[in-house]
């Protein structure tokens, strides 16, 4: 934090000096007064996006925009690192050398951080983590993070497989399960990835390939096409997020095969994660996407928090998780017990309009 208040003084210094060069004139032209002391003082903030792979990304950039902006106090510095690490690292430097009050830090994967937020820590720089996590030899390289339970979605989707199967009376050995993964190392798909392992070994189903698909609708197409000439008998399709379900549904429908939930009828099941694109909530109410496990990317107002919290001198909790509900239209299943937890699965509305509650089972 060394540098932290040497900043503060110099904008107050910065301040004063435009005031002292503005007292003479604090009329423009048109004769407007020109505001020179409230606006000054703002809180600068880098902020380092992962890239723009997916709709979730895009409506988490925007929150952070908004919640980050200029009418809310902040000067936003934000840098789209474009999916690679290397790109971040650069924007992290950047962000030190311009003296920024917080870094912000969306990392795409979880390893190889420890150097660059040595030097945002030796700066005296707060450093907040958003969605993914990353894996670092000290926790104290950084101040907080705030994100999902990437697992536990993962697992809320596994037990809804499972329900459903037993509930339709398809054995285990019958389950025949693509997984197209996110980006390999990011946390979101480490941990939907190892829930899906979990219930696979623990139910016995049969998992015949994990493929990436990067978290983008086109590479996810190209590896189902790939995946539906390799296996004839696919009939569940788990998709680490909902621009990869929108691909493979591509992928399916122009093989000539059917999405959905009739998996004894030869139907092709897809779940999902995200729920964030209004087609692929559309999705689930006509029955192409089955499931999804809602990933929340509203975290602009979160960072927001924490940042205010760190102004006022408090110590905010070192991890924070976002509640998330589970959609799906079959109706039968109405709520999913997890690790001892019950969460409701959310029905999507009805035409008319009208939310349909689950109704309590015991
Ligand atoms: O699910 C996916 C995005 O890390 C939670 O990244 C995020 C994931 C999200 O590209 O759509």
């Amino acid at each position: 934090m060394k540098n932290r208040g040497f900043n503060k003084i110099k904008s107050i210094l910065v301040c004063m000096l435009c005031m002292l060069m503005w007292s003479g004139c604090n009329a423009s032209p048109g004769g407007e007064h020109i505001n020179t002391t409230a606006d000054e003082r703002k809180i600068v903030v880098g902020f380092s996006q992962v890239g723009a792979e997916s709709d979730w990304r895009n409506a988490n950039t925007e929150s952070m925009k908004n919640a980050l902006s200029s009418a809310n106090g902040y000067a936003l510095i934000y840098e789209d690192g474009q999916q690679k690490q290397a790109n971040q690292i650069r924007a992290i430097r950047t962000f030190i050398q311009q003296e920024v009050d917080y870094i912000v830090l969306a990392p795409v994967t979880e390893n190889g951080w420890d150097t660059v937020l040595q030097e945002a820590k030796d700066a005296g720089i707060p450093v907040i983590i958003v969605d993914r996590m990353v894996n670092v030899s000290d926790d104290a390289l950084f101040t907080c993070r705030v994100g999902s339970d990437f697992e536990l979605e993962a697992k809320k989707v596994a037990e809804w497989l499972n329900c459903y199967m037993e509930l339709q009376g398809i054995s285990p050995k019958e389950v025949h399960i693509v997984n197209i993964q996110g980006t390999l190392g990011a946390t979101s798909q480490i941990g939907r990835t190892k829930g899906l392992e979990d219930a696979a070994k623990a139910y016995d189903w049969d998992l015949l390939a994990e493929v990436p698909g990067d978290y983008t609708q086109a590479k996810s197409r190209e590896v189902m096409e790939g995946l539906l000439k390799q296996f004839a008998n696919i009939n569940v399709v788990y998709c680490e997020n909902d621009n990869e379900a929108f691909g493979a549904i591509e992928a399916i429908e122009a093989a000539g095969k059917t999405v959905g939930s009739d998996i004894k009828n030869g139907e092709i099941m897809v779940v999902s994660f995200d729920g964030v694109n209004e087609k692929a909530v559309q999705y689930v109410t006509e029955g192409k996407i089955t499931c999804i496990a809602e990933c929340n990317p509203l975290h602009g107002p979160r960072v927001q928090a924490l940042i205010e919290a760190l102004e006022a001198g408090e110590t905010p909790e070192k991890f924070s998780y976002v509640d998330e509900q589970f959609f799906s239209a079959y109706r039968d299943i109405s709520e999913l017990k997890v690790d001892g937890t019950v969460y409701p699965v959310t029905f999507p509305q009805t035409e008319e309009g009208t939310e349909c509650i689950p109704e309590e089972t015991e």
